[in-house]
Formats: C-alpha cells, structure tokens, sequence
C-alpha cells in the first residue's frame, strides 16, 4: 500500500485539525496493537483512514449509500454522525481493496458492537484516547486503556450513551449490543487483574 496516496487522500478531504487527528489516532492504535498483540500496520493504516469520509456533505453520503445499496434504519437515517463509519468502510474497500481487519473496524469505530474483533476494539479505543484528545476523563480512558480494551470500552459507552440520552438522541442498537455484552462479561473481563 503506497502511504502517500493514502496521506493525500486523507489531506484533501479533512480539515487541519482532523488530518492531525487522524495522524494520531493511528499512532495511538500502533501502541494499543504492540500492548495487546494486534496488527500493527493494520491498525496504523485503521487510524489514518477512519476518518476519511468524516466531512462530506451529507447529500453526497445519502447519493454514496444509494449507489452501493445502502438502506438506512431509521436510527441511521436520523444519526450523519453515523455515516462516516458507514461510508468509509465501503469506500476504503472500494477504492484500496484495503482487508476485513481494517474495513470492519473502521465500519464499527464510532458504534462498536456485539463480539468486536481486537483490531475493532484498538480502533474504537484509539478514537477516544488519542493524543489530540482533550475532554474531560480522558485522563481516566487512557489509564483504563492500559489495563484492558474492555475496561475503557465499557467507559467510553458508557460516556457515549449518557450524552446522546441527554440530548434525546437516538442510541443505535450496536452501542446498546456493545455496552450489554462487555457488562455481561464483566466479572470473567477481570479487568484489574493485569
Ligand atoms: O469521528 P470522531 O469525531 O473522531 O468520533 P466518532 O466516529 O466516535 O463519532 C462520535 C460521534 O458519533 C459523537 O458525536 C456521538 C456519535 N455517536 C456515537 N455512537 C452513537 C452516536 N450517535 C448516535 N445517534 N447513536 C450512537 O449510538
Ligand atoms: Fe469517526
Ligand atoms: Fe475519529
């Protein structure tokens, strides 16, 4: 995979601060890779691009998923926010013929879901945890990150699901499915135990 062609893709397309945003996420999802035993080029090439579809226009993205028969649920439809986790899997498969491994977690990196993959857990973690990142716990999310994917995942849904509820947004089912199954797993996660 020629690097520059994925640098100038992602350089046309985003804004100043989430081209830097995107840098880091992948240097973030390296050093989660290392930690727990993911693939590391991969995950550096996960981080670059997650983000790559983040800004366009949303009439675009409706004529994008039309075109590749794409129906949206009505919680889609509702959420843009959504979209760009949508899109972009698509279109880095479409365009890079980029592997599973980093299709599906760029498909998942903004919901998560039921019975994520390593690589779709760094990613989802390495969204949150990322240098560039500033909100208020994230201090808190990167230590948890050191102890297990779980632990922060479970935080970061958490955080997620109690924002969207206060603002009477929609949760998507595969946050629900997500943030059900790491709880269920809970007390087996033993997540203090490293
Ligand atoms: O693209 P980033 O900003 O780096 O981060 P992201 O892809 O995780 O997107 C975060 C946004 O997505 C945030 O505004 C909340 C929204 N989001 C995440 N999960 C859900 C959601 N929105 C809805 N409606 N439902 C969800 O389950
Ligand atoms: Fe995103
Ligand atoms: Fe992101």
């Amino acid at each position: 995979m020629n690097e520059a062609i994925l640098l100038q893709d992602i350089r046309a397309r985003l804004s100043d601060h989430r081209y830097e945003h995107s840098l880091q996420v992948a240097k973030t999802a390296v050093e989660l890779a290392d930690r727990y035993g993911g693939d590391r080029e991969q995950m550096r090439l996960a981080g670059l691009m997650h983000d790559v579809l983040k800004e366009q226009p949303k009439d675009e993205a409706l004529a994008f998923f039309a075109a590749h028969g794409v129906t949206l649920t009505p919680v889609e439809r509702s959420a843009p926010k959504l979209w760009h986790a949508m899109a972009g899997a698509i279109y880095l498969k479409e365009t890079y013929d980029f592997p599973d491994g980093i299709v599906t977690a760029v498909r998942y990196h903004t919901t998560g879901r039921e019975n994520m993959t390593l690589g779709e857990k760094i990613l989802f973690i390495a969204d949150f945890i990322s240098a560039d990142r500033d909100y208020p716990g994230v201090d808190d999310m990167r230590e948890r990150a050191k102890v297990s994917l779980e632990y922060a995942m479970e935080e970061g849904l958490r955080f997620t699901i109690y924002e969207l509820s206060e603002k009477c947004r929609p949760i998507h089912p595969d946050t629900v499915a997500c943030y059900n199954q790491i709880v269920l797993l809970r007390p087996k996660n033993s997540f203090l135990a490293k």
